[in-house]
């Protein structure tokens, strides 16, 4: 069902566990009809974007709250504002929290997202015009790492490990798409970066946060571990824990997390190597704020730290090992019908798939066809992709939200022969892709009456 297609009143039908809306719904009925819609959307699409989650009803509750109310710019004690007595106690119940879920030794949990989490990092570890070493972008990366269009390609001077012949690309074995650790090793070498990154948006496998600790000594590089996607996973003791081995470990708090759209920094005790009666922590939290932001949203804080609540427990730790089982069941099923994978599978919570190399159908396309057929994902670039990063060879995958509604095994077999069933779908004619409408209407039927299964439910959301 599109959004077209939505009856135009959905009041009867609507219900959501974090509130019921009522006086949105008096107030302003084209948002309530719009959010009734959304509500509905998310619970008939199967969500396979790696990078998204649900929250649970708390989390939720919890930012539609009074803090929102309240400006605090500065930090508990030190304040601009009167009245934050209340504001401080969360955002120290919520750095604690942090600290002590990841053993950290500080948290500044005011980053409004993952971006100005890596740009207060860029701040406090480097001057405009060092040098940072990531990951290539159309080879895994984030915009924040370093790429042209963003500060970080902007404001510094950059390299990148990863694999693109055309570009000179090197650090990624061309064949396997596994990062190679000596080579990375020689461009730092070579390059002599003041800060490398570790972390990206479209590698499914084990980051090496040891061998990139050792490779940074090396240089006498600061360390900064990007952990917005393996969150979830490091918390469940499904991916090693970089918080050892980084200066500064960065993350946004709304993907395997399962918190709200925000960020957080974790960062070691230690002092400045430019001036050694500066720490790292006080560096970091100048950063913040009041170099890159203003008031903190006191909300989402909030929200966070009852996120942080739920990931402490043994219920969460048990998702997260299911977020990767479930990925590596959905990777082998892929593999058998004949996809090609980057990197041969996963170790992690996404599936990289060169849908070019496997039915000759580009990335956009396809994942245009599968969203009609009421699988949310998105196309993205593979390494060394011949095409464009507007319309890639490649689709990205993931289960932390399909495991969220307490989706197994079964439906991850389910998934792959859906996706099957879509490329079997497609014709070319001339230059365009086109998808069997009958073929894809069936499934959008099964993806229906499987997502209306009241054995999965959408957290936080109940229709
Ligand atoms: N936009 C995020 C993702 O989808 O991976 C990265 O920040």
């Amino acid at each position: 069902m599109s959004i077209v297609d939505m009856p135009a009143s959905l009041d009867s039908e609507f219900v959501s566990t974090a509130s019921n809306f009522e006086r949105l719904r008096e107030i302003d009925p084209e948002i309530y009809l719009l959010t009734c819609r959304e509500v509905i959307r998310q619970s008939q699409y199967i969500r396979l974007i790696p990078s998204e989650n649900y929250t649970s009803a708390a989390v939720m509750q919890a930012m539609a709250t009074p803090f929102c109310n309240k400006y605090s710019e500065g930090y508990p004690g030190k304040r601009y504002y009167e009245g934050n007595e209340i504001v401080d106690a969360v955002e120290n119940l919520c750095r604690q929290r942090a600290c002590s879920l990841f053993g950290a030794d500080h948290a500044n949990v005011q980053p409004n997202s993952g971006s100005p989490a890596n740009m207060a990092a860029y701040y406090a570890l480097m001057k405009p015009g060092d040098r940072v070493l990531g990951m290539h972008l159309p080879s895994g990366g984030h915009l924040t790492h370093g790429w042209n269009v963003n500060f970080s390609g902007i404001l510094y001077q950059t390299a990148f490990y990863g694999y693109n012949q055309e570009q000179g690309v090197t650090g990624m074995d061309p064949e396997t798409g596994m990062l190679d650790y000596e080579e990375i090793r020689r461009i730092a070498l070579k390059f002599k970066p003041n800060v490398i990154f570790a972390g990206g948006t479209a590698y499914p496998r084990i980051w090496d946060f040891q061998r990139f600790r050792q490779i940074a000594d090396e240089v006498d590089a600061y360390l900064v571990a990007d952990i917005a996607h393996i969150n979830g996973l490091i918390l469940g003791g499904v991916h090693p824990d970089p918080v050892p081995y980084a200066d500064v470990v960065t993350s946004t708090s709304h993907k395997a997390i399962r918190g709200p759209r925000g960020g957080f920094i974790l960062c070691k005790n230690r002092p400045m190597k430019d001036d050694p009666a500066t720490s790292l922590p006080d560096r970091i939290d100048k950063a913040v704020f009041p170099t890159l932001q203003g008031g903190p949203h006191n909300n989402t804080i909030a929200a966070l730290a009852v996120c942080f609540a739920e990931a402490a427990t043994q219920e969460f730790k048990s998702y997260a090992q299911q977020i990767v089982a479930n990925a590596k069941v959905l990777s082998e099923a892929l593999i058998a019908k004949g996809w090609h994978l980057v990197t041969g599978g996963t170790d992690n919570h996404l599936i990289l798939v060169d849908v070019m190399r496997s039915k000759k159908i580009p990335g956009k396309p396809f994942a245009k066809a599968l969203y009609d057929a009421g699988l949310e994902t998105n196309f993205n670039s593979v390494p060394n992709d011949p095409r464009k990063p507007f319309s890639p060879s490649g689709l990205r995958i993931g289960t932390p939200a399909v495991t969220s509604r307490g989706f197994g095994e079964e439906q991850m077999r389910q998934i792959a022969d859906w996706m099957e069933r879509t490329a079997t779908a497609c014709k070319k004619e001339g230059k365009e892709y086109h998808f069997d409408p009958a073929a894809i209407a069936k499934i959008r039927a099964e993806v229906i009456e499987l997502c209306t299964d009241p054995r999965f439910p959408v957290p936080g959301i109940s229709i």
